[in-house]
């Protein structure tokens, strides 16, 4: 390498790392280091694929849902999902990365999408605490990310929290519709709150002693707050929400430690974590044959879009 080449990434990672200093924003065109973009391409196609395998949980129940106007509901969130994953993958093409690349990984396997996916929804109150506790957790986790220092991926956020905000609303109000209706249908608010508080608070990542990616991920402003201190703050937001609903948190030793200003909470199962990130979870097989099927019944409406706009582009040299 020659001097004057150094010299040259020296000025850049200088102004690089000037912009991250002052609170600025990393475009496209910028000069970003090489690791950056890496960083960024995983932990934006890891989201863009969590939003698309994420409607396949909520959709189960579409064709079921108990009313007209719970289906319409349903069927718009699920459809805003699939709006999240479309900004995101977009996003993350501003890397250099492709939609095909990204499609191809996620239905070979070789991409993570959240682990929050990968359990059943076996009741209609599924609906109502993945849209508590599921978007909840979301919100917790993204509302920072529209700080995030990579231009396309805050702005995006902006409008997915938006969305998300509305999403967990619905779930609240169907929590609380069942709490306030039978004794069965009370149980069965609660039976889901059980199922889905553990896998819930596991979506903000390992400990942050066992978070790789976290020192670097915060150094370079992507993440704003570690995967622990955004738990305890999920946890500080769902207490009072609870009380409201009726609904018991199924953690016997949760409590508010003064003197360490922090939610004492049970040991969460991390065993159950890492064999859902292996592929050994509920559901994953599933979530993945159903979006390889979903991939290859599209194939032809991607050659027809292809062929379309060959045939644009030739009529348009022709004039
Ligand atoms: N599941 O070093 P860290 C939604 C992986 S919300 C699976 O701590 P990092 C809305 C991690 O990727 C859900 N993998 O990593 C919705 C890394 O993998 P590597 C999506 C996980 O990146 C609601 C390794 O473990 N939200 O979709 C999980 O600093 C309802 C080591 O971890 C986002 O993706 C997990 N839970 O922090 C849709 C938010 N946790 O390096 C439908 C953006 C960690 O082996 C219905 N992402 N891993 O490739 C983030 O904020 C971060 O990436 C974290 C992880 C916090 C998830």
């Amino acid at each position: 390498m020659t001097t004057e080449v150094l010299i040259d990434e020296a000025a850049e990672q200088a102004a690089f790392g000037a912009i991250i200093e002052a609170d600025s924003r990393i475009e496209p065109r910028d000069w970003m280091p090489a690791a950056y973009r890496k960083t960024l391409i995983r932990q934006i196609s890891q989201h863009a694929h969590s939003e698309i395998i994420g409607m396949q949980p909520e959709g189960n129940w579409i064709s079921r849902a108990p009313s007209l106007k719970r289906k319409a509901i349903l069927m718009a969130k699920v459809q805003d999902e699939a709006g999240h994953g479309l900004y995101l993958y977009s996003a993350a093409q501003t890397l250099g990365i492709t939609r095909d690349e990204m499609t191809e990984q996620l239905i070979e396997g070789r991409a993570r999408y959240s682990s929050i996916f990968n359990y059943p929804t076996p009741t209609w109150a599924d609906m109502g605490a993945i849209g508590w506790l599921v978007d909840g957790a979301a919100i917790c986790n993204q509302v920072p990310l529209c700080r995030a220092s990579y231009g396309p991926y805050g702005r995006a956020m902006v409008r997915v929290c938006k969305e998300e905000s509305f999403h967990q609303r619905q779930g609240f109000e169907i929590l609380l519709t069942l709490m306030q209706g039978s004794p069965a249908q009370r149980e069965m608010a609660q039976d889901a709150v059980n199922r889905w508080y553990w896998p819930s608070l596991m979506m903000f990542g390992p400990p942050d002693d066992e978070s790789p990616n976290s020192a670097q991920s915060m150094a370079w402003k992507i993440k704003r707050f570690s995967n622990d201190d955004l738990r305890q703050r999920f946890i500080g937001m769902l207490v009072p929400q609870a009380e409201v609903l009726g609904v018991t948190l199924p953690d016997p030793e949760l409590r508010w430690d003064d003197e360490a200003q922090r939610w004492h909470t049970s040991e969460i199962d991390w065993t159950e974590f890492h064999e859902v990130l292996a592929g050994r979870g509920p559901m994953n097989v599933e979530r993945i044959r159903n979006r390889r099927n979903a991939h290859d019944d599209g194939a032809w409406v991607r050659e027809a879009a292809a062929e379309y706009a060959r045939k644009q582009n030739e009529k348009a040299v022709a004039a």
